[in-house]
């Protein structure tokens, strides 16, 4: 591989998932998603080279080109797999950077096999990278990656983005190699985040634990200015109008309705996750049975819980959890014919997804923290009808876009959640696309093209000209 690219993309998968083609041969497909629609474009633009693990342990593949982007796969052992990728990323700073909701696991091989495979990540795009490149790293998987590539290629201009939220001091603070993370993202010389409440973080934790100066949100770290800055990320508002317009989706949205009767329908997307509330929210809806605000057959709630992460403890209790709780609300509450849960398990294709998003008269998104939720934005993006209702936790990123028109909640207050839930069922035609209105407007001007170009603009612009004396 040459080092020759303008632009270099650094995220723990590629943005393509392998499938098996028509002829049978093994083929790849870009993945589905607002993030790789939106870099896509600028991949192309910028001769740009997308770095990242192909989603199989233990493969060594080729750089190899799909979809116009030219593609380095990073390999990754099994053992890296589970120590780096299952432990350190996703039982340590996941639930350690959503409030703990969790136990994070601080495990001292997870820690080594994290540096070892953000070494990797450097040293591959150090490679690929041309003379004073833009690489943008994302996530949390590869916090170290800034740093380990500005040592290795000072001349880049690497910016960082983390989707997920960034701890108060109280809580990073319990991390063992809290220094090194926060180390490792100031090589970058612009870290984004969702909100700006996690910038402050940010910053409060360079000044607390390294004793660093700055102004504002601009940090000075070894003779650099290093920039914390909020970019809310968003949905790809073009590519979800084109499924809603699509007749086989508006057929199929018809289905889901002919299907529940005359069923309000309740709709809950999501990963299956300890931190997307989802207990909370079946709690709630099943006391409305009990409650008898509610009646078998006047409301159904749809849950799609897409399998992830299932090698992790955490995740196989949550699922057990959670089947239970579904089973134990149907068999008290459910009728024949009338189950009061439909409780899905596996993946649906952006079509289905649309078509679920259409039907649904209210959409549930409880999460008890997340760094944005793009599935309360993509509902937004699909009601041009201007019909639906929103259902929205205050601790998502997206409440504080979409604060006016949805029906906030906190889900940890399982009696509000219930008084929430009835007004949105009950909301009428006048109110929901008055509601609907508002959110749209913001999602529509806010989309994910514009937090691409909105960073890459920040990371390309100078910065300070001198550091203060
Ligand atoms: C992280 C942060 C932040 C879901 N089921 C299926 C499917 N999905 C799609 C949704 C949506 C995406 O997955 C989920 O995105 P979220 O934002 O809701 O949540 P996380 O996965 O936790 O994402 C989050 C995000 O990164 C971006 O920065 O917003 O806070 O946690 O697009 O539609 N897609 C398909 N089949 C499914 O069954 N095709």
């Amino acid at each position: 591989m040459s080092r020759g690219s303008e632009f270099v993309v650094v995220a723990n998968r590629l943005p393509v998932d392998r499938i098996t083609g028509e002829d049978g041969a093994p083929a790849w497909r870009r993945s589905p998603g607002g993030l790789v629609s939106a870099i896509a474009p600028v991949m192309r633009r910028r001769k740009g080279t997308w770095i990242g693990w192909a989603g199989s342990p233990d493969e060594e593949l080729e750089p190899f080109e799909e979809d116009g982007m030219a593609l380095v796969p990073v390999p990754q052992s099994a053992e890296e797999v589970e120590l780096y990728y299952e432990g350190f990323s996703n039982a340590t700073l996941w639930p350690l950077y959503h409030d703990v909701i969790a136990p994070p696991v601080y495990d001292r091989s997870m820690w080594d096999a994290y540096v070892r495979v953000n070494e990797r990540f450097a040293e591959a795009a150090a490679k690929v990278a041309a003379d004073d490149a833009i690489v943008w790293v994302q996530d949390y998987q590869l916090q170290l990656v800034p740093s380990l590539l500005r040592r290795l290629r000072p001349d880049l201009r690497i910016g960082f983005f983390l989707h997920i939220p960034f701890p108060p001091l109280e809580l990073f603070w319990q991390l063992p190699w809290r220094r090194q993370i926060l180390e490792g993202l100031l090589g970058a010389d612009l870290v984004g985040f969702q909100l700006p409440g996690a910038a402050s973080n940010f910053v409060r934790l360079c000044r607390r634990l390294l004793d660093v100066r700055h102004v504002r949100q601009d940090v000075f770290w070894e003779d650099r200015v290093v920039r914390a800055r909020a970019f809310p990320i968003s949905v790809d508002v073009g590519e979800l109008n084109d499924l809603v317009e699509r007749p086989d989706v508006r057929e199929r949205a018809e289905e889901i309705r002919t299907d529940v009767g005359d069923a309000t329908i309740l709709l809950g997307v999501d990963r299956l996750d300890y931190t997307k509330g989802i207990a909370q929210r079946l709690q709630a809806f099943g006391e409305l049975f009990g409650d008898g605000h509610l009646k078998p057959g006047q409301a159904v709630l749809v849950q799609i819980a897409t399998p992830s992460r299932e090698r992790v403890e955490q995740y196989q209790i949550l699922r057990e959890d959670i089947e239970q709780q579904v089973g134990r609300i149907n068999g008290e509450y459910g009728e024949i014919g009338f189950p009061v849960v439909h409780y899905m398990h596996s993946s649906y294709d952006r079509a289905e997804l649309a078509a679920l998003y259409l039907a649904a008269d209210v959409m549930v998104v409880t999460p008890l923290r997340d760094g944005m939720n793009l599935v309360a934005k993509e509902y937004v993006a699909c009601r041009g009808d201007l019909r639906g209702a929103l259902v929205l936790s205050e601790f998502a990123g997206a409440a504080a876009e979409l604060r006016r028109g949805a029906f906030q909640v906190n889900p940890y207050d399982i009696d509000g959640l219930k008084d929430t839930l009835l007004a949105a069922v009950h909301a009428g035609p006048s109110e929901q696309a008055r509601r609907m209105r508002t959110m749209r407007r913001r999602v529509i001007e806010h989309d994910v093209d514009r937090w691409a170009h909105e960073f890459l603009s920040e990371l390309e612009s100078p910065a300070l000209p001198s550091l203060p004396h």
